[in-house]
């Protein structure tokens, strides 16, 4: 039996037709098989177009997170996406990442899911994720930090979605503090940064990153906030070559910045700085605008009494975002 994937890359090599007899040859397998192969890939949606004495022909490629497929989109160095583990449906991919980060798997896996049946957001909300409607992934990481070092992680991972987006779709993504991408005033993106570790070492680090794609709509009670690239663009996208493009900028990024810092781009590309904000803290809603990012990533507020406060977690409601009020 050839090899479904080098078939698949052969054909994705190859612009004209290639006749079965040269398939058969260059793969070491009978037409038969060769022919049995095609039926199997048209089966999970690639389009192959065949004439009589010219041969086949890929036309089309579906929107697939298969390893292979993932694996012909990668173009980074090969760090980020090592180990590809793609599954149709899973809990959460971040709870995939934990339970193979706590078996050995190693720095740079990445975990990616067609559907969550509970995927999260921070703090133990919810996180909408239908079957084929987004791109739901984890990444591992192994950094040799104090866990008290990885402040910068969750903001390079939003930077590197930002790049991904603009550069698929030409979609100005945007990021409001600390972990949404955002398109217009809607979320298209969310980011739940997991740790492991003691006092003195973190084990592992898992970003997990979760963007909509391909949905047409959303529940009522998220319509108002949640956009996806399809709704923005009109086109549909495909999840591996997006996953792709995420994971050669997450891999230039974290070469230069690393998990402790983030690059000056954050700034520029966060919506929150400039605008009014409000937030809770110690019981009492505190109104003011946002001034600047630390350096440890938290949010700079002035509050309307003039005095500057860091905010380091928590929800800050931005004027004109999420239809919410201030
Ligand atoms: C987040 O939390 O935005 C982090 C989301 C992380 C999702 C990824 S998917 C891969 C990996 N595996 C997981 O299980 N999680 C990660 P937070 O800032 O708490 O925002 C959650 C809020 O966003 C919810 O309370 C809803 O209001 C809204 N929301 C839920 N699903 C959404 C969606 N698909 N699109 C836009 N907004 C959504």
């Amino acid at each position: 039996m050839p090899d479904h994937k080098d078939l698949l890359d052969i054909l994705r090599q190859t612009d004209g037709y290639l006749s079965g007899e040269e398939l058969s040859r260059q793969l070491g397998v009978t037409r038969a098989a060769v022919w049995k192969k095609i039926e199997q890939l048209r089966q999970e949606g690639y389009e192959i177009d065949s004439v009589t004495r010219r041969g086949y022909r890929l036309t089309g490629v579906p929107d697939s997170i298969s390893e292979a497929e993932i694996r012909a989109n990668l173009s980074g160095k090969g760090t980020f996406g090592c180990r590809i583990v793609s599954l149709p449906s899973v809990d959460s991919t971040n709870e995939e990442a934990k339970r193979q980060g706590d078996a050995g798997a190693p720095h740079g896996s990445v975990f990616v899911a067609d559907e969550q049946t509970g995927g999260k957001g921070r703090l133990g909300r919810r996180w909408v994720s239908a079957p084929g409607s987004g791109l739901w992934f984890s990444i591992l990481l192994r950094p040799d930090v104090l866990p008290s070092e990885i402040t910068g992680i969750t903001l390079l991972s939003a930077v590197a979605v930002c790049r991904g987006i603009q550069s698929l779709t030409g979609c100005e993504a945007r990021i409001k503090w600390p972990n949404d991408v955002v398109i217009g005033t809607k979320k298209v993106c969310g980011i739940l940064t997991e740790l492991s570790a003691e006092m003195e070492h973190v084990h592992y680090l898992i970003p997990g990153i979760g963007v909509n794609t391909n949905n047409g709509a959303f529940p009522p009670e998220l319509s108002d906030r949640a956009t996806s690239l399809k709704m923005e663009t009109g086109q549909d996208i495909r999840r591996a070559v997006l996953l792709g493009k995420i994971l050669e900028e997450f891999e230039e990024l974290y070469n230069r910045y690393g998990v402790s810092s983030f690059p000056e781009e954050y700034r520029s590309l966060c919506v929150s700085l400039g605008r009014p904000v409000s937030l809770q803290r110690g019981g009492c809603k505190l109104t003011g605008t946002a001034v600047g990012i630390a350096p440890d990533g938290a949010l700079l507020v002035r509050t309307q009494e003039g005095e500057e406060i860091a905010v380091t977690s928590g929800e800050v409601v931005v004027q004109g975002f999420y239809g919410e009020k201030l």
